[in-house]
């Protein structure tokens, strides 16, 4: 359900205005990084935890799902990089407790100042069913899908079953995130917003996660896509890789630009990571670089409209279902 007005501010307190500077001149480029100045009190102290639904000591992530006030919420605490500009804050600045000692050997836990031990903590409130079976630990299948396939049984799926695009609409209208935003092209046809994706902390270039997100609604994912949508792609990827070579000092030869396929979200939009981050989501069974797409369109307009795709699905994902009932698994 919607949330009232009333309630949202009492769980998320208005936050003000987000204060962007720039950033150390290194000769990367102007990095520039938005840091929210107001405390947004704590939304979390009335969390009750229900279950953890995946941890990963190597990703060193946790996701929790549980209740605020009665209603489902999934939290996701992420342990961050270090930053290598805070290091000798954080050896001047830290307690250090021994652990052990042996001969050149030590270990010790070190007890960085608050300020530099900092925990990414992403919130999703009222989370719906939906949203704690996508954070929930699966196992993972590959499905095949043809072009008649596509038609007969993923969309009616998706049309029927998705997750809500509101906070893209919300992005676009200027009503949240819009401080974040770093590039603007207002043209209805071939213009999107680029900003950071709410998986990068913007602390430091290493893990680059910003997305690009089409003004055009009607696009759902890559099987839309033909060669009327080609000026819209090749305008993401170049004016994206100025924007990116501009503000980070990355070249396009740092980046990798894709589309997800399946989504999460059905309207277009464009990933832009870090070539040398291993993000989640960017393995060729999910990815398609926009590059690849885009020649495949030249090659055949209707590529995505009649070639087969796979892509991968959750144990508990209905569409996993649905191809079972069709006798397609
Ligand atoms: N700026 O409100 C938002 C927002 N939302 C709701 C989603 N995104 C947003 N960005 C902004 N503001 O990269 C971003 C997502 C994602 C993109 C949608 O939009 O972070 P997609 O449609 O292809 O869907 O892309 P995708 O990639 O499956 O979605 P998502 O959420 O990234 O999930 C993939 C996996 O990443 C999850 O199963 C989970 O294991 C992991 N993950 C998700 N969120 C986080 C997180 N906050 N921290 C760590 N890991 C996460």
């Amino acid at each position: 359900r919607e949330l009232g007005e009333e309630e949202i501010n009492e769980f998320f307190p208005k936050i003000k205005k987000s204060k962007a500077h720039p950033e150390s001149e290194n000769g990367k480029g102007e990095h520039k990084i938005t840091e929210n100045t107001e405390e947004s009190g704590n939304v979390l102290s009335k969390f009750e935890t229900a279950a953890v639904l995946s941890d990963s000591a190597r990703e060193k992530t946790v996701f929790v799902h549980g209740k605020i006030s009665g209603q489902d919420a999934v939290v996701i605490l992420e342990k961050t990089p270090i930053q290598k500009e805070v290091l000798s804050q954080i050896f001047s600045e830290s307690r250090l407790k021994l652990q052990m000692k042996n001969d050149i050997y030590s270990t010790y836990q070190l007890q960085a100042p608050a300020h530099l031990n900092e925990i990414k903590t992403t919130v999703v409130f009222p989370a719906t069913q939906k949203h704690i079976q996508k954070y929930q630990r699966q196992e993972s299948f590959l499905l095949e899908e043809t072009a008649e396939d596509y038609f007969s049984i993923t969309l009616p799926y998706i049309q029927e079953q998705h997750f809500s695009v509101q906070w893209v609409y919300n992005i676009l209208e200027k009503k949240a995130e819009s401080e974040r935003i770093l590039f603007e092209d207002t043209d209805p046809k071939t213009g999107f917003v680029l900003l950071p994706d709410f998986k990068w902390n913007q602390k430091q270039v290493d893990d680059l996660y910003l997305i690009a997100i089409s003004h055009l609604r009607d696009i759902k994912s890559l099987r839309d896509l033909t060669s009327e949508h080609l000026p819209l792609l090749q305008n993401i990827l170049l004016k994206g890789q100025d924007l990116i070579l501009s503000t980070f000092g990355l070249p396009r030869s740092k980046l990798r630009v894709y589309l997800h396929y399946q989504p999460s979200y059905y309207h277009l939009h464009v990933h832009f990571t870090h070539l040398g981050f291993d993000a989640l989501g960017s393995g060729v069974e999910r990815a398609h670089l926009i590059q690849d797409v885009i020649q495949n369109i030249q090659i055949n307009p209707r590529f995505y409209q009649t070639r087969t795709l796979y892509f991968p699905v959750r144990a508990d994902d209905g569409l996993l279902r649905k191809y079972r009932e069709a006798g397609k698994m």
